[in-house]
């Protein structure tokens, strides 16, 4: 523990990518027009840039700061492995979950996470950090994510570009059309009304999330295809409403019958929406990923209904592209999904929050009925990405067919078995650079 303290201070903590500095590199990304690309398909070289960030577990925390070991978070100071089954996550008979090593375990102390526009940069940044971290860490696991490339870039693994909708922050840039500002506090300690810190030293510090979510991609295209099929409907069109969004980005709200690239490429209009013209489900059915997750003006009272239970998403792909073996099959036979990475002040409010009260719940969003049947009330039904039902429960999703322009046909999206499967998970505190140096060096 003194040797891994004085490498903290000395080694880690100057490394560590500041807040200011990630803002500065975006515009420089921007300038160069280089996102992390595909050098292999000629595409520029990307800006050699690296980033590092540190984060503890409860238990991590316990050893660095044993007599202020409670931070105030109930999922945060019981693991991850301890929500697992409140989340639905496959669990065993005592009720463990059935994660891979060592996320099932309570060994992990804390994450390094490291940035880079390679892999091979990423590879030697870590042996660089290994190198300075001497033998004051036992490394239990590595991930390593990335970006997918060509026409993929910017998509995850089911094909859907991510990092569309994120919330503005108040105090930091100008939000975009239909981009709702929110209280700094609700991503970092010691901001507005909503976080004051427990300790001092939190200041500055946030809540990240990791989960390693396997995506059956050929399962999840299968499916599409067969309950398209079914229910007299494209494919791609069922995919758009399960997600709330085409694969270009675009809101099916906007475009409810065909993809618009144009739409979702642009970062003025591809946020400017809210259901509130939508209240039939005639453009998004209200279980699609995004209206779940984010239900908008669903909530009338979006200030205290919705906004205190947004999070920051962070995510990487992890794997490789689905194979043609893969594709014929319709089977999964290759480690593949996404790295999901959520910042929040409070994992109860926000992740947790997220998964079990709204994605996992058939009701939500509760109290919205359906056009010429006397008023009688929608099932809205689980999220279809990412609703899991623990043990059993149904799985569908209400309203696949849109039902464009008018029109009540009911019809429902069933799902026999899940096509994200999660395999781990780690509650972690972010600090800052000052708490790396002093209380957590002390
Ligand atoms: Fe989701 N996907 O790529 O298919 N997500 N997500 N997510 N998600 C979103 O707006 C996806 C997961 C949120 O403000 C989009 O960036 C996949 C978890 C939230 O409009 C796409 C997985 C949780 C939003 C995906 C996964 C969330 C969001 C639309 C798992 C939280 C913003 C593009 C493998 C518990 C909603 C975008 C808004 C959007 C995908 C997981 C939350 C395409 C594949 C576990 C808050």
């Amino acid at each position: 523990l003194a040797l891994f303290k004085t490498v903290l201070r000395s080694e880690v903590a100057k490394r560590v990518t500041s807040t200011r500095l990630v803002v500065a590199r975006e515009f420089q990304v921007r300038d160069a027009k280089v996102a992390p690309l595909d050098v292999a398909a000629g595409d520029p070289v990307p800006l050699p840039l690296v980033g590092l960030n540190v984060a503890f577990t409860n238990a991590g925390i316990g050893k660095l700061r044993p007599n202020e070991a409670d931070l105030g978070d109930p999922s945060f100071v019981a693991g991850a492995a301890a929500s697992a089954k409140a989340l639905g996550d496959p669990i065993d008979g005592s009720g463990k979950p059935l994660w891979i090593d060592p996320y099932d375990g309570t060994a992990i102390d804390g994450v390094f996470l490291i940035t880079a526009g390679t892999q091979p940069e990423a590879a030697a940044a870590a042996n660089d950090l290994i190198t300075a971290l001497q033998d004051s860490v036992n490394l239990l696991r590595s991930e390593m994510g990335a970006v997918r490339t060509g026409a993929q870039r910017g998509h995850e693994h089911f094909g859907f570009l991510d990092g569309v909708s994120q919330p503005a922050i108040a105090g930091l840039g100008t939000p975009f059309e239909g981009q709702r500002t929110i209280d700094a506090g609700h991503f970092v300690f010691g901001y507005g009304v909503t976080s004051a810190p427990r300790f001092e030293w939190m200041r500055n510090g946030s809540f990240m999330v990791i989960r390693r979510l396997k995506q059956l991609v050929p399962e999840f295209n299968s499916l599409l295809a067969s309950e398209g099929a079914r229910l007299g409907m494209d494919a791609e069109l069922l995919g758009a409403r399960m997600m709330g969004r085409w694969q270009s980005g675009a809101q099916t709200v906007d475009a409810p019958l065909q993809d618009d690239a144009e739409l979702g490429a642009d970062p003025f209009k591809n946020n400017d929406f809210d259901f509130s013209d939508d209240l039939f489900q005639r453009g998004c059915p209200y279980g699609a990923h995004i209206r779940k997750v984010n239900p908008r003006a669903d909530l009338a009272d979006q200030v205290d209904g919705v906004d205190p239970h947004r999070i920051i998403r962070q995510g990487i792909p992890f794997g490789i592209d689905v194979t043609d073996a893969e594709a014929a099959s319709g089977k999964t036979s290759e480690d593949r999904g996404l790295l999901f990475v959520c910042y929040q002040s409070s994992i109860t409010n926000q992740f947790e929050f997220l998964q079990e009260t709204w994605a996992n719940s058939t009701g939500f969003v509760f109290g919205k009925v359906r056009p010429g049947q006397n008023g009688a009330a929608v099932s809205v039904g689980f999220d279809p990405i990412i609703g899991q039902s623990g043990e059993g429960g149904a799985r569908f999703t209400d309203e696949a067919l849109p039902n464009f322009p008018t029109g009540d046909q009911r019809s429902q999206f069933a799902q026999p078995s899940q096509t994200v499967v999660p395999q781990g998970g780690v509650y972690l505190f972010v600090p800052s650079i000052s708490a790396l140096i002093c209380e957590l060096a002390d």
